[in-house]
């Protein structure tokens, strides 16, 4: 049993020693990326258990990807080795800054994991986790890959709770087929993120309002909203069950084996004042949102805007994935929404601070108290 299982590609990642055009770079260097496992390495070295569901192939570059992954703590006995096909790789380039654009170059077309299918997941493994992290990418890999998404969202009794990040790729989706499968999928997850600007070009959805009504079903929904920070819907009843809150980090082993729940940091210690107005208490249950703008009403649930913090960005790539790993890490320890959208706001500055795809989180202590902060000491 662990918290979170990640099941999706991950890729040989291939990042240019200098700025410029793909037609320019003269050298690149080794690295990894696969939106999923980026967020099972963040989540590994947040003191989660954590295992990663894919394929890779039977070659060097598989052998470092489980390797690399492996050395953040992720389990990586979930991942299998096919003979038969290679492990995909992409090449990159550095973020254009003014345009806020880099160029992606794939092979990963009929790569091993892009055979994953329903037939040949470990289907044990997949539902073993608390949590069970997807993302809108594994769609796009291959017919078989999409129907196997199809399956791991569909609502039955017993499963983990589903994460699902759209992650559209624009350059991914095979001619013929339609990315707005992804908001099909959406539909059955438990908890989606998803930015404004990719519902809009994959969904043809406008504005966060329109997201939530297009995904009703779903408990909790964390639209991304560029340098405005993130706007969070919750159902009325958000699916957090008791399970949830006995995740590794807020647990230790009774003298009997058994997992006895400690309440979680934030609640344990009172916090030293930071910029003279951090307090040691709990955010208001019903939180006022900064922006003014979205209020609690006709089936939204609850509404929380979270802004941001300002960071020098060095490179966007991942950035996303640090934030569900810092959302899900809150989830997993039962936090308040603000606190958990925080420590993705964290989780995500720590990933956009670094050239490669993804990083370990700020440490816990520090990324705790600065999650606690006053709104007015934040951001
Ligand atoms: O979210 C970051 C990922 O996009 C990157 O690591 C590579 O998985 C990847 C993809 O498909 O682009």
């Amino acid at each position: 049993d662990v918290d979170v299982v990640c099941l999706g590609e991950s890729m040989v990642a291939f990042l240019p020693s200098r700025p410029g055009r793909l037609a320019d770079v003269p050298s690149f260097a080794r690295g990894i990326g696969g939106a999923e496992s980026n967020v099972a390495c963040a989540l590994a070295a947040a003191g989660h258990t954590v295992k990663w569901v894919s394929r890779v192939g039977a070659d060097g570059f598989g052998d470092h990807l489980v390797e690399a992954v492996g050395a953040y703590g992720v389990d990586t006995s979930g991942v299998r080795r096919d003979p038969g096909r290679p492990t995909g790789v992409y090449f990159r380039t550095a973020d254009d800054r003014a345009a806020g654009t880099h160029e992606v170059a794939y092979y990963r077309t009929g790569s091993a994991a892009s055979a994953m299918s329903v037939a040949n997941v470990p289907w044990g493994e997949v539902g073993a986790g608390r949590v069970l992290h997807l993302s809108g990418i594994t769609a796009a890999l291959s017919e078989g890959c999409l129907e196997l998404m199809r399956a791991l969202v569909a609502r039955r009794a017993g499963r983990p709770l589903v994460s699902f990040d759209v992650n559209h790729r624009a350059g991914l989706w095979r001619s013929g087929s339609d990315p707005r499968v992804s908001l099909e999928l959406a539909r059955g997850a438990d908890v989606v993120f998803v930015g404004e600007d990719e519902a809009e070009e994959a969904w043809g959805v406008r504005g966060a309002l329109a997201i939530r009504e297009a995904l009703p079903e779903v408990g909790v929904v964390v639209v991304k909203r560029g340098a405005e920070g993130v706007t969070v819907f919750e159902s009325p009843t958000p699916p957090l069950p008791e399970s949830l809150r006995r995740s590794s980090v807020d647990c230790e082993p009774s003298v009997a084996g058994r997992a006895v729940p400690r309440a979680p940091q934030w609640a344990r210690r009172a916090l030293p004042g930071a910029r003279g107005t951090a307090r040691a208490t709990r955010h208001d249950p019903q939180p006022k949102d900064s922006l003014g703008e979205f209020r609690e009403g006709a089936g939204w649930g609850k509404v929380t805007t979270v802004p941001a913090p300002r960071v020098d960005v060095v490179a966007t790539v991942g950035a996303g994935d640090a934030f569900a790993a810092g959302f899900l890490h809150g989830t997993l320890r039962g936090l308040p929404v603000r606190e958990r959208a925080r420590l993705g706001h964290l989780f995500a500055a720590a990933a956009l601070t670094v050239p490669g795809d993804h990083t370990a989180p700020p440490p816990r202590a520090h990324a705790d108290r600065l999650a606690a902060l006053d709104d007015d000491a934040w951001g």
